[in-house]
């Protein structure tokens, strides 16, 4: 009899090897090593107040963000789960000034993890989902690992890329390149389970999703995209629209991945000396990644995210991504501004 239990994300990466080859063994262990430190990282943000891990560790990134305990916590965890495999030649991480090596008593492998490993985290202490976000390149044999030199590759070269929200349920969202697979965390089992197959994000919707606030530094494309949709029924668009703005990109996108959206940190009075709000590296292009693989599109406003070629390892970009039709009508009001 068929087997018609929902498969882990084990057996599921077995077969997208057996049947696909889109991915190697040391892919394949990179990624679940890096599942396994997000079961962590899950178990460690569900104890809020009573793991002690709450509040800010008094430390800064080069962010110049304050880190929450979890922050480094979570960064440690990754680190810790995926420099002994042999499947990392290094690791580059929000928390982190420069990439971390693979210590030298460990092999080295093919590929480089970047991440943010806790997104959001400005929520944490108010219990609202956060989590984590990463991206997979592959290693050029040229390149030196410990410097942000061997990071810096267009969106286009990953391998992977995923993100894990702490949420009602701890969820996984993930691809390699064929499609975008959703996994649930069964916390009995203690592993993830697939529980939906190539997701595809509608290519229209009625809901957008950004920080009003921001309204008086906006571009004037932008403010005519969001005027519109405010106009409702009587405006240009014909139509009411909805907003939701979570705080956590995590939650924002897997919002838009699941039900459409359209999701703006775009550039603005405030950030456009650093050149947006959100960062390029292990932001912005594992996000856009997976929201082109579920038919999605993700721009600067006035670029292809994934095209970019990244001048620094922490650089920031203006993000405009979800539903294509929405991404489509943005970039358009920016060609025409
Ligand atoms: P704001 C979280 O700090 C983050 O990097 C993203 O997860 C989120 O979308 C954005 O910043 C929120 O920014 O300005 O609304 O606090």
């Amino acid at each position: 009899m068929k087997n018609t239990n929902p498969i882990s994300l084990t057996q599921f990466l077995i077969e997208e090897q057996r049947a696909h080859g889109t991915l190697n063994a040391e892919l394949r262990l990179l990624l679940e090593v890096v599942a396994r430190a997000c079961k962590r990282i899950s178990i460690a943000v569900s104890k809020g107040a009573l793991g002690g891990v709450l509040g800010d560790a008094g430390t800064g990134n080069i962010q110049g963000e304050a880190q929450k305990k979890l922050d480094v916590l979570s960064n440690e965890i990754l680190l810790q789960a995926n420099e002994w495999g042999g499947h990392l030649a290094g690791m580059a991480s929000e928390e982190m000034d420069h990439p971390s090596c693979i210590p030298g008593e460990y092999p080295q492998g093919g590929y480089l993890l970047l991440f943010d490993p806790l997104d959001g985290s400005s929520n944490i202490d108010v219990n609202i989902s956060v989590g984590t976000i990463f991206s997979v390149l592959r290693a050029a044999d040229d390149a030196d690992p410990s410097t942000d030199e061997a990071f810096l590759q267009p969106g286009t070269q990953q391998v992977a890329a995923g993100y894990t929200v702490y949420g009602p349920s701890t969820l996984l969202v993930l691809t390699v390149g064929r499609g975008v697979h959703v996994f649930t965390l069964d916390r009995e089992q203690g592993s993830f389970v697939l529980t939906q197959r190539d997701v595809k994000i509608p290519v229209k919707t009625r809901e957008f999703s950004i920080n009003a606030s921001n309204a008086r530094h906006w571009e004037a494309p932008v403010k005519r995209y969001i005027d519109e949709c405010l106009a409702g029924k009587e405006g240009p668009r014909g139509d009411d629209f909805n907003m939701r703005w979570v705080a956590s990109m995590v939650a924002d996108v897997h919002r838009i991945i699941t039900r459409g959206g359209v999701f703006m940190y775009p550039l603005d009075a405030k950030t456009q000396k650093q050149g947006g709000k959100l960062r390029l590296m292990y932001e912005a292009n594992p996000m856009s990644f997976i929201v082109e693989q579920a038919g999605g599109a993700a721009s600067t406003g006035r670029a292809r995210i994934l095209d970019l070629v990244p001048e620094k390892l922490h650089q920031r970009v203006p993000v405009i991504m979800g539903s294509r039709e929405e991404v489509e009508r943005v970039v358009g009001y920016h060609a025409q501004a």
